[in-house]
């Protein structure tokens, strides 16, 4: 389950799909906040299935309320924030049209404290592609609801 941001450029190059309607990508409206409800929704609908959401902070933090959700539906997910403390995607936009960007930095929560204040599990990410698969299978066997950074 993919959000809207820069990562969506990434996961829609590079994701490798096993099988039909197993990679979802929100296009047309493209919603910001729709990959933790989404991937709520999916174990829902497919609750022996491992599900992951990616996405990046902006978009995560608009609909964090929805860790609760997770935590009283016992869902079973693994979510990836990408940080860059910013509107990353926008930025980018703005930069390659008119040079500048326009104030999209903002801080984020620490996210430790944010997993536990929720009852899910952190888990810090190290750089490289190996590092991110062991995490990701891992976190996704281990753990009920992990969030990783
Ligand atoms: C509801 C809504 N508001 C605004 C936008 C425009 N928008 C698209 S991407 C984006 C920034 C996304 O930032 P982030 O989630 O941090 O991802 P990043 O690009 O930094 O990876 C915004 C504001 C949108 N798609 N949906
Ligand atoms: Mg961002």
């Amino acid at each position: 389950m993919s959000a809207v941001g820069a990562h969506r450029m990434w996961i829609a190059r590079y994701y490798r799909c096993h099988g039909p309607n197993t990679c979802l990508i929100p296009n047309g409206f493209c919603s910001l906040g729709f990959a933790l409800p989404g991937v709520i929704a999916a174990n829902l609908v497919f609750p022996k299935r491992k599900v992951m959401a990616i996405g990046g902070d902006a978009g995560f933090m608009m609909n964090v309320q929805n860790m609760e959700t997770a935590r009283r539906l016992n869902s079973d997910i693994t979510v990836m924030v990408w940080e860059d403390n910013a509107c990353g995607l926008i930025a980018r936009k703005q930069e390659n049209e008119f040079g500048r960007h326009t104030d999209l930095a903002f801080g984020n929560p620490d996210w430790m404290q944010l997993a536990q204040a929720f009852g899910w599990h952190r888990h810090p990410v190290a750089v490289g592609a190996h590092a991110v698969r062991e995490s990701v299978r891992y976190n996704s066997i281990r753990a009920q609801r992990a969030l990783l950074q």
